[in-house]
């Protein structure tokens, strides 16, 4: 299963297109434009699953790096400042990862 069997094709290039230029990431936007804010908590959790690359129950700074090519395999990755942006609006008890309620409160909210 792919996060994009969640949305529509239209959704996501023009989430992907909002932050093609490098440092343009904000994942609320993204999430906003590809439809990822109004999924169920049943498919933001299978979409957290999909994210949980090493399968730990939390995502990890180095699975965000490719959190854009979970949408399109040709998308670039997230720089430094990026996943460190995206980690540190979420990341409400300070571990320094995003569990699944951080996740879900980030891309609902
Ligand atoms: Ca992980």
């Amino acid at each position: 299963m792919k996060i994009t069997d969640f949305l529509t094709a239209d959704d996501v290039a023009a989430a992907l297109a909002e932050c093609n230029a490098p440092g343009t990431f904000h994942l609320k936007k993204f999430s906003r434009t590809s439809g990822l804010a109004k999924k169920s908590a049943e498919e933001i959790e299978k979409i957290f699953a999909i994210l949980d690359n090493d399968k730990s129950g939390f995502i990890e700074k180095r699975e965000l790096k490719s959190f854009l090519q979970h949408f399109c395999s040709k998308a670039r990755a997230l720089s430094d400042s990026e996943t460190a942006s995206f980690v540190s609006a979420g990341d409400v008890n300070g571990d320094g990862r995003i569990d699944f309620s951080e996740f879900q409160n980030l891309i609902t909210t």
